[in-house]
């Protein structure tokens, strides 16, 4: 085995709680795109006009077509093995998953992994919100939503049916705050942590890049699986330098614990 790899393994084994914190990269291999780097969305559009909600009040028409196309993308895409391993892992032991990703790829390979059984004890935690999900952008209002949206003029875009004001994707923006209770529990599952597992995240975006930071502070270890360089990797105890989908089921497989 390699080097890398039984070292990563090894803190795993010592490990009674793991916490794993993923980003976009962890989808790559399911097809679904990155954000930065040389393919990544923002290399043909600048997030200040499509993730904030200033640009859904400029041009809300533009930016619903943008996450409406997202949609149907992510909709034809399925769990890759990373996605998988890490469902896997999260049933059998005491792991918290808390992802940055919209697109609900770790939520399915979860309920996958328990077809026929109770349901996991705990969904992922998601930083970042749900593409399959509306708020309201004047009442309290928000829901599943997964239907088609029809982004063919401001007329069209979905409404709220409580005050008829226009619905937004449940995502969280630049500029906005996370949702406290889901920030807090990831927060407190990462304080808690012998182990932090990063995977597929450049480890930018804040709050969620100060996650392992946290792990570290309370005197954990933090393992990277990234095959980029991150601002994390000065900080980690192993790095594995590979694909997500490529390493993280051996990473976790039977006898990493
Ligand atoms: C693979 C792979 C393979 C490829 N296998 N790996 C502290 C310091 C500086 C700034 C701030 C700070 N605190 C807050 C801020 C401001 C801001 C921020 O962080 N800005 C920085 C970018 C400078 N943060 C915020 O605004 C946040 N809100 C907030 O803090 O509220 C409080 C507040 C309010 C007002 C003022 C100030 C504070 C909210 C952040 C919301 C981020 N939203 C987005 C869009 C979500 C909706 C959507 O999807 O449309 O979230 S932006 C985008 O980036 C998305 C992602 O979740 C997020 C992180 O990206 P991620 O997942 O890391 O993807 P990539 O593409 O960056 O990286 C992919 C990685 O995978 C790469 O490393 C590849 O190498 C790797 N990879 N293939 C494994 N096969
Ligand atoms: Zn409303």
């Amino acid at each position: 085995m390699d080097a890398g790899l039984a070292r990563a393994r090894e803190l795993l084994a010592g490990a009674d709680r793991v916490v794993f914190l993923t980003g976009a990269g962890v989808s790559a291999e399911s097809g679904v795109p990155t954000f930065r780097g040389h393919q990544g969305l923002w290399k043909s559009c600048r997030p200040q006009d499509l993730a904030t909600p200033e640009a859904f009040r400029a041009d809300p028409r533009l930016v619903w077509e943008w996450y409406g196309w997202r949609r149907t993308l992510v909709a034809a895409c399925a769990p890759n093995p990373a996605h998988r391993a890490m469902a896997g892992f999260c049933l059998d032991r005491d792991a918290t998953l808390v992802t940055q990703n919209v697109d609900g790829l770790h939520t399915r390979a979860l309920l996958e992994a328990v077809e026929g059984d109770a349901p996991p004890r705990t969904l992922p935690l998601t930083l970042h919100g749900s593409l399959f999900t509306v708020k309201c952008t004047s009442c309290d209002h928000h829901a599943h939503h997964d239907g088609p949206v029809d982004a063919a003029s401001l007329e069209t875009l979905p409404r709220c049916p409580s005050c008829a004001a226009l619905l937004r994707p449940g995502v969280v923006w630049f500029g906005e705050s996370l949702d406290p209770q889901v920030l807090s529990r990831a927060f407190q599952a990462a304080q808690e942590a012998d182990v932090c597992v990063v995977v597929g995240t450049s480890a930018v975006v804040h709050p969620a890049a100060s996650v392992p930071l946290a792990t570290l502070e309370a005197g954990g270890r933090v393992l990277e699986v990234n095959p980029e360089p991150t601002p994390l990797s000065g900080m980690a105890s192993a790095i594995l330098r590979a694909p997500a989908g490529r390493v993280v089921p051996d990473l976790l497989e039977d006898g990493a614990g």
